[in-house]
């Protein structure tokens, strides 16, 4: 691992901290994009109440100076506004697990005599220190031209089907759309679905894609488990708190499909291999292809519902049923920045292990050099139809 990163910070807390480790000095740091990053992740139908009272801003504590990194640890911290509402006040005792949440699980495992401390870190308020890390590994994937988005597909029943063929215009239409969907008409439906489980007190979950572009071939291995870019992948969106399903491309679809049907055929047109389609998702054995890497995530509906459901209070032993504070109904819309994060970390991480590089300088060479070198982009780099760079002694 050449990258690594570290997040401490409760839901209620003074603030969330993070710790990016691994970044190569020179990089010059956007605030601006880093705070519209967060802001992004703020946006979208079905956010809660608390939405309104953060107005989240990354403040640089360290590793960035005169705007570039130093090659030392960034840190960087974001502060909770809602803090202000709890200080000095008694908070009263929580002692009914919510089912699907992580009350109950942490109370058995760290011994709690009540479910605030899980439910302060379970909290998805850390996936806003996620965002901020993932919007300084975007600058950086964005050196070498990696571009990382993405959208929402489904909210509950509802499946986006008109998607457009162009990547880039289905992340322009999705962020111009309240629920993160590139499809108008699904988009609407989603709105309506939404509106339609607040009002049954309920909630929804969702699917969400995120693609990369300009991803290379050769990221990751398959050579051994744990150097393999989809294991890296799954293993970074699944971390990220409601996500209970990673797939890379079609996966879903290919298990239900006769091989002859499920993969992408090797043509060529001129000097270029291309693959006409990409079900697997740019990465086949563990390794980036050069195809565009599509990950898609499965969000389960939020478990904290102001409708109650079954529980047992800790304290009495009785059955009862959980007690609501404050939640959002739908957070698919406003998960996709924080799946962006963590695709952008493992495609950072994979990319500085492969070129590594103390300086920016050192990283864009060895990355123009790897272009010219790979069959980048499936394309045989118009010399002599080659899959791999001549040895020195060919010409
Ligand atoms: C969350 C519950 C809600 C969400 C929170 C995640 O917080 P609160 O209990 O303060 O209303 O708003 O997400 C965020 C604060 C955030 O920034 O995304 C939960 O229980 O997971």
């Amino acid at each position: 691992m050449a990258l690594r990163f570290l997040t401490a910070g409760e839901s209620h807390g003074p603030g969330l901290v993070a710790i990016v480790e691994g970044l190569p000095a020179g990089l010059p740091v956007d605030e601006t994009q880093l705070n519209h990053e967060l802001a992004r992740r703020q946006r979208g139908l079905g956010a809660g109440p608390r939405m309104r009272i953060e107005r989240d801003r990354a403040r640089i504590l360290a590793g960035v100076l005169e705007g570039h990194t130093t090659g030392a640890p960034v840190a960087l911290y974001i502060a909770n506004r809602d803090h202000a509402k709890w200080q000095g006040r008694e908070v009263p005792p929580f002692t009914t697990p919510r089912p699907g949440h992580g009350d109950l699980a942490a109370v058995l495992k760290y011994g709690y005599t009540d479910i605030r401390p899980a439910l302060e870190r379970a909290s998805a308020r850390e996936t806003a220190a996620r965002v901020a890390v993932g919007a300084l590994l975007k600058q950086l994937l964005a050196r070498v031209g990696i571009r990382v988005q993405g959208y929402v597909t489904a909210i509950g029943p509802v499946q986006a089907t008109a998607v457009p063929e162009d990547i880039p215009t289905r992340w322009a239409r999705a962020e111009a759309s309240p629920v993160r969907c590139p499809d108008p008409q699904a988009a609407a439906a989603m709105e309506d679905a939404i509106r339609a489980a607040q009002q049954a007190r309920d909630t929804l979950g969702g699917v969400i894609e995120v693609v990369a572009l300009g991803v290379p071939p050769g990221l990751g291995s398959h050579v051994h488990w744990d150097r393999r870019l989809d294991a890296r992948l799954a293993a970074a969106v699944m971390s990220i708190p409601a996500i209970k399903g990673v797939a890379l491309g079609d996966a879903w679809a290919q298990a239900r499909l006769p091989g002859t049907q499920a993969h992408d055929a090797i043509r060529r047109t001129g000097p270029r291999l291309t693959r006409p389609t990409n079900r697997a998702g740019g990465v086949e054995a563990g390794i980036s292809n050069g195809q565009p890497v599509v990950v898609r995530a499965a969000m389960k509906p939020i478990a904290t519902t102001l409708t109650p459901q079954p529980t047992v209070d800790l304290h009495t032993g009785a059955e009862t049923e959980t007690r609501y504070e404050r939640s959002d109904f739908c957070p698919v819309p406003r998960a996709v920045p924080v799946v962006e994060a963590m695709v952008a970390f493992v495609l950072a991480d994979a990319l500085l292990e492969k070129l590594g590089g103390d300086t920016l300088a050192e990283l864009e060479a060895r990355f123009a050099t790897l272009r010219q070198a790979t069959v980048t982009d499936a394309a045989l780099d118009g010399r002599k139809h080659r899959f791999w760079p001549a040895p020195p002694d060919q010409p």
